[in-house]
């Protein structure tokens, strides 16, 4: 007996217009991937006898009404569709890949999570920087928090049904690779364009998407810089979000592009100038004042312990809030075989760019084209 993915598909989409449910209201129960069940119910994605199984409980009947169009509810049903398919040697192409690299991959998130300051020996993840920078900065905030940790603990204090927001700098790629929800909609990332300045913006209409639910946004500190007009439409809405500002001194991500790229650090750190170049100290920038000044409830977070509590204290308020937070720069996530394709000068009389472009090129000969 073979086995028809196309009439399958149409037994699995009568059953679910029958129960008047949408094809995402159908994923959600089933817990199968958002948008699968479309090339499911047109015959193009054959699933698997898991998917089958669950969307059977989802629609409330037995995988045979998919598999054979009859329902027969007990359990030696179940064992036939098993025993039809262990027949025609069906294996599922996965065992327990999954399962083994999501273990590797949970130890590697317990790793970034627990990644601490550790005073003058530090060494953080982001290996091309000016020596200068986290000395200097430490001393100038006292900031003793690292992204990876700060990352970690936003997710193990915020409710379960908390929505969070991000954009731009170096948090999207650190969001996609540290986060994880416990409900379908809670992550929502501008992955676009990773588009500055979306954040505080996206977090008032989210809040009035889903107004019984805590919102929170991450956003750099240039981020925040370039566009926290909203702040006002949200004290003028009375709507309580939460605002996570990133304070790293600074573009992070691209002065890590530009050291990697053999530039070296140019104006992407928030410097004084000498009256040509942006090469003095770091300029210190008070964001807790500035949500102060719109009349938000503010903290300034310096250390993990001080971002839990402050974390902790903000489900308490009416009122949208605001945390100052000192992360120590060069602390984001990095490499796991990634790699950033930005053009870049191959004419340039400095050795380090050309070799940096030769590096470029053989990223694009060994990309996949899409
Ligand atoms: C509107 C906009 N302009 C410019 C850029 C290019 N860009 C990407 S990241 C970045 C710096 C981001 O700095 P910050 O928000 O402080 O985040 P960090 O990398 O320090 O975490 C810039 C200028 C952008 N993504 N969006
Ligand atoms: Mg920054």
């Amino acid at each position: 007996m073979d086995l028809d993915y196309k009439e399958i598909g149409k037994r699995i989409a009568r059953r679910r217009k029958m129960l008047n449910l949408t094809q995402a209201k159908a994923e959600e129960m089933s817990d199968i991937g958002y948008g699968y069940l479309t090339s499911i119910e047109r015959g193009v994605s054959i699933p698997s006898t898991e998917v089958v199984m669950r969307l059977a409980l989802a629609l409330d009947t037995t995988p045979d009404e998919f598999l054979v169009g009859a329902s027969r509810r007990h359990d030696e049903s179940w064992k036939n569709v098993a025993e039809k398919l262990r027949a025609r040697k069906y294996v599922s192409a996965y065992t327990d890949e999954i399962t083994k690299a999501k273990a590797v991959w949970d130890e590697e998130m317990k790793r970034l999570g627990a990644i601490e300051y550790t005073g003058d020996d530090f060494d953080p993840i982001i290996k091309a920087r000016d020596p200068r920078t986290i000395p200097e900065f430490v001393k100038l905030t006292d900031g003793k928090i690292t992204q990876t940790a700060a990352l970690a603990a936003i997710r193990r204090v915020i409710d379960a049904d908390a929505t969070i927001i991000t954009a731009g700098g170096s948090l999207p790629s650190c969001m996609q690779r540290m986060w994880t929800t416990d409900k379908r909609g809670g992550y929502h990332a501008e992955y676009g364009y990773s588009c500055m300045g979306y954040e505080v913006a996206a977090t008032l209409g989210v809040k009035f998407a889903e107004p019984n639910n805590e919102v929170y946004c991450v956003v750099g500190d240039s981020s925040f810089q370039m566009l926290h007009s909203e702040i006002m439409t949200i004290q003028q809405e009375k709507q309580k979000v939460n605002i996570l500002v990133f304070d790293n001194c600074g573009f992070g991500c691209i002065n890590n592009l530009e050291m990697n790229h053999g530039i070296g650090s140019l104006a992407t750190e928030f410097r004084y100038t000498d009256g040509k170049k942006p090469c003095g100290d770091l300029i210190p920038v008070d964001y807790a004042k500035i949500g102060e000044g719109y009349g938000l409830k503010t903290y300034t977070c310096r250390t993990i312990a001080e971002l839990e509590a402050a974390l902790e204290d903000a489900k308490k308020q009416t009122v949208a809030c605001l945390f100052d937070l000192k992360v120590i720069p060069k602390t984001m996530t990095d490499g796991y075989e990634s790699w950033w394709n930005v053009g870049l000068a191959d004419v340039s009389e400095k050795e380090s760019v050309r070799k940096a472009w030769e590096g470029v090129k053989a990223g694009r000969d060994e990309a996949r084209k899409y």
